[in-house]
């Protein structure tokens, strides 16, 4: 019969809608084109759902200018814009039956949407509602992979290692917030400064701040709250970054070897450009011992099994001094150009980045025809 047709959507209403469409290029790049018929979807930083042309050349960072999905969809060849009003509260209907059609008419969505409304499971619980399946993680996955809260607990009901933390909800602050700040004040003086002060669900690094002393909190809180009224403290954990890639094999879950991300010196923490464009920087593999290496692909494969993810995730350690292995955190939608930590891993575990895109294709592909 015909070929199935994977469409691919990109770009958004998100800080990183750059980094989407170069990713979404990448992708557009490696998908077998003999196997697969190809559709990209862009949607415009103001919300907008584009058909754009398939022009992954077009897609790349050129000099001094990043591509957005506007200047791909406004291109004369053959982009159809889709007329739906993000403005507006009402529901707007497209011409007849637009998004759905699109969507309709394809096998397969490869989501590659930043942060809310994206990776968080929203997305995600559109296509389910469409009946189209999709590459990666579900709704439950995803909305665990995007709030630090939940997150924490799943692990924790794994019996994964986490590392200490406090969760500041909205109503804490209305209530009576002396005792919201003071429940942060008492966390610190337990765990000893610095704290990172961080919104409990965010995308990328945003609101997240280093506090060394009482003096910067309220400064720290405030700006986390920005982002998102639930926020999370946590301490500063000494020891290595090591991350490790997993990805759904037909039998089941395997994990990469792993990585070790150096301690940055420009920046206090890993920020969201250095996790999704310098990441040349990791060393892959992390020099570990095997044992160590066993340990943290265990647990990688814990992570993916407790959070119940499907297709590929990214799970991100800090090896402690005392040679034990925390697990920070996961993240569904980790960075995915062919230089990216994730791609880099598999690669050096004898997985190619147009394998990986395949895989993930064809697991998402599987999982249709049987309950998820
Ligand atoms: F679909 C996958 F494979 F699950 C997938 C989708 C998107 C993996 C990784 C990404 N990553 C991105 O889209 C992004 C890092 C460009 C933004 Cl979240």
């Amino acid at each position: 019969g015909r070929k199935p047709r994977v469409a691919v959507v990109f770009g958004g209403r998100s800080s990183e809608h750059a980094i989407s469409v170069v990713t979404a290029g990448a992708v557009l790049n490696a998908i077998d084109r003999t196997k697969y018929e190809v559709l990209p979807i862009g949607i415009t930083e103001d919300g907008r759902w584009a058909l754009t042309a398939d022009a992954p050349e077009r897609m790349a960072i050129a000099e001094r200018r990043l591509p957005s999905v506007a200047d791909l969809a406004e291109s004369p060849d053959g982009a159809v814009m889709l007329p739906v009003d993000p403005a507006s509260r009402e529901v707007v209907y497209t011409e007849p039956g637009a998004v759905p059609k699109a969507l309709g008419d394809v096998d397969v969505v490869f989501p590659m949407l930043h942060g809310p409304y994206g990776e968080d499971g929203t997305l995600q619980g559109l296509l389910e509602l469409s009946g189209v399946p999709y590459v990666g993680s579900g709704v439950l996955a995803s909305a665990v992979g995007m709030d630090k809260e939940y997150m924490k607990r799943v692990f924790t009901s794994f019996g994964l290692p986490v590392g200490p933390y406090v969760v500041v909800r909205p109503q804490e602050w209305t209530r009576d917030p002396a005792a919201a700040r003071k429940k942060i004040v008492d966390f610190a003086a337990d765990q000893g400064w610095p704290v990172f002060v961080k919104p409990a669900r965010a995308g990328s690094s945003m609101g997240i701040t280093k506090v060394d002393g009482i003096q910067g909190l309220d400064e720290a809180i405030e700006e986390a709250r920005r982002h998102d009224p639930k926020i999370i403290i946590e301490s500063l954990l000494r020891g290595r970054e090591i991350e490790c890639g997993v990805l759904e094999f037909e039998d089941g879950p395997r994990a990469s070897v792993p990585a070790e991300i150096p301690p940055v010196t420009a920046h206090d923490f890993y920020d969201f450009e250095a996790k999704y464009i310098d990441s040349a920087a990791g060393m892959v593999p992390a020099p570990l011992d095997a044992e160590q290496t066993a340990r943290v692909q265990e647990l990688a494969v814990r992570a993916f099994d407790a959070a119940s993810c499907e297709g590929l995730v990214r799970a991100d350690f800090f090896l402690l001094e005392n040679g034990e292995f925390v697990i920070n955190e996961i993240n569904t939608m980790p960075g995915f150009t062919p230089i990216s930590m994730y791609p880099r891993m598999w690669q050096e575990s004898g997985v190619s980045y147009s394998q990986l895109v395949d895989r993930l294709i064809e697991a998402a592909l599987r999982r249709s025809t049987g309950l998820r």
